[in-house]
């Protein structure tokens, strides 16, 4: 019985399709595992019906509803892993931010921080099953739902994306409020950064509790910051909830693979790879094998057709992940895209790419 009364029992069905896994753990596989960045959305007609006239954030808090569109992409495309709905901003809600997301216009903060006094608004000390409960629901319902047929992803912002928002108030192209922070404000930056990686720490290990194969943490606003910021304001908490959290789960005889997508970042591929995460993942603007010679075959990488390649036809498509494969070979590897789906692509397309990975790769492995 949970602390709400609600019974939650953990008897799993089976993994049946362990691929994604095997291939983290850098094992042979019959054939490369792929999933994609926001697979469930918009793209799909089903999810538009789903959420049609529903508030996004009432939906994330919604374990019915997360559990259904989690579940929607794979009744149509025979991905390898699953990744929970939820969004990256329920953090900074759990930390007594209001966020709204706005039709048209994304995800809005209506009173944003200004300056560092604005830091005291914050909850530092949060009770993540009290206020992210709804998530940890989501993800054993869907545990049970989702029948063993893959594993089950889940997911956080890492601290700097999640400060940025915070900071602009919503989406931003240059961030420079944030940054402006960062320049003018190192030490509240900082204070600021070390509040969210320790909620972070226990979001992540919470989710794992609840049923969590694999953890991805999302560093979407990576790109912003130079190399010098990077190490300063990204790195060192991206490797502290690594450590961290794999710290925790070892004591309590446990090991769930994580996985750090810095996008952008392709100037910090080398320090990334020794950062704890099994898996890094890969935008497009970075060539597979140079990705590999500069991760020294350590880390399993994932990625990292560019999105937009699925605009292209289904015959070109599966031309461009043949080479892809062929730059990352089929060991070590999750084929994903750089980033995610944009609403207006074509599901045919995404369904072209699934196969294309699954089909070419398990031509590969008979080659070899
Ligand atoms: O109404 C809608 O459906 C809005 C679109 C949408 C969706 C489908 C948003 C708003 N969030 C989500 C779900 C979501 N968000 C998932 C789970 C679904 C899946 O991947 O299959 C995940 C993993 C996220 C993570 C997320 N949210 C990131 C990191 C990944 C990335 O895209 O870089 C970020 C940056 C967000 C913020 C966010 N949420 C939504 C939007 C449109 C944005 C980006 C806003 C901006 O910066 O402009």
């Amino acid at each position: 019985m949970s602390k709400d009364g609600i019974n939650i029992p953990k008897d799993f069905p089976q993994l049946q399709n362990d691929t994604f896994l095997r291939a983290v753990r850098g094992e042979k596989t019959e054939h490369v595992p792929v999933w994609c960045m926001r697979q469930a959305g918009r793209y799909l007609p089903e999810f538009r019906e789903f959420r049609a006239g529903k508030d996004f954030f009432e939906t994330c808090q919604s374990p019915e509803s997360c559990c259904e569109l989690t579940l929607q992409p794979l009744r149509r495309f025979p991905f390898d892993a699953a990744i929970i709905f939820s969004d990256i901003l329920v953090v900074p809600q759990a930390m007594g931010m209001e966020v709204q997301m706005v039709p048209g216009k994304g995800p809005t903060f209506p009173t944003p921080l200004k300056e560092p006094e604005d830091l005291q608004r914050l909850s530092a000390k949060v009770d993540v099953n009290k206020e992210l409960g709804y998530v940890f629901k989501a993800i054993t319902l869907t545990r049970h739902r989702i029948e063993g047929k893959v594993p089950l992803i889940g997911f956080t912002g890492a601290p700097w994306t999640l400060m940025s928002y915070m900071i602009e108030g919503g989406g931003s192209s240059t961030h420079s409020k944030a940054k402006r922070w960062l320049y003018r404000h190192p030490q509240s930056s900082h204070m600021l950064l070390k509040m969210l990686t320790d909620v972070i720490v226990e979001y992540l290990l919470a989710q794992v509790a609840a049923g969590a194969q694999a953890l991805q943490v999302f560093e979407s606003h990576a790109g912003i910051l130079g190399p010098v910021e990077f190490k300063d304001f990204s790195l060192p908490y991206l490797r502290d909830i690594a450590r961290r959290v794999k710290e925790r789960l070892k004591e309590g005889g446990q090991d769930v693979p994580m996985i750090v997508f810095a996008k952008d970042a392709h100037y910090a591929l080398e320090d990334l790879s020794q950062s704890h995460y099994e898996v890094v993942g890969l935008d497009w603007t970075v060539d597979p094998r140079s990705a590999r010679e500069r991760t020294g075959g350590k880390v399993s990488l994932q990625g990292n057709m560019d999105p937009c390649a699925l605009y292209a036809p289904k015959e070109h498509i599966s031309d461009i992940v043949k080479k892809m494969l062929e730059g990352f070979g089929t060991r070590n590897y999750i084929a994903n895209l750089g980033h995610g789906l944009y609403p207006d692509m074509d599901p045919e397309n995404v369904g072209a790419f699934v196969e294309a990975v699954h089909t070419h790769s398990r031509q590969m492995n008979i080659q070899i």
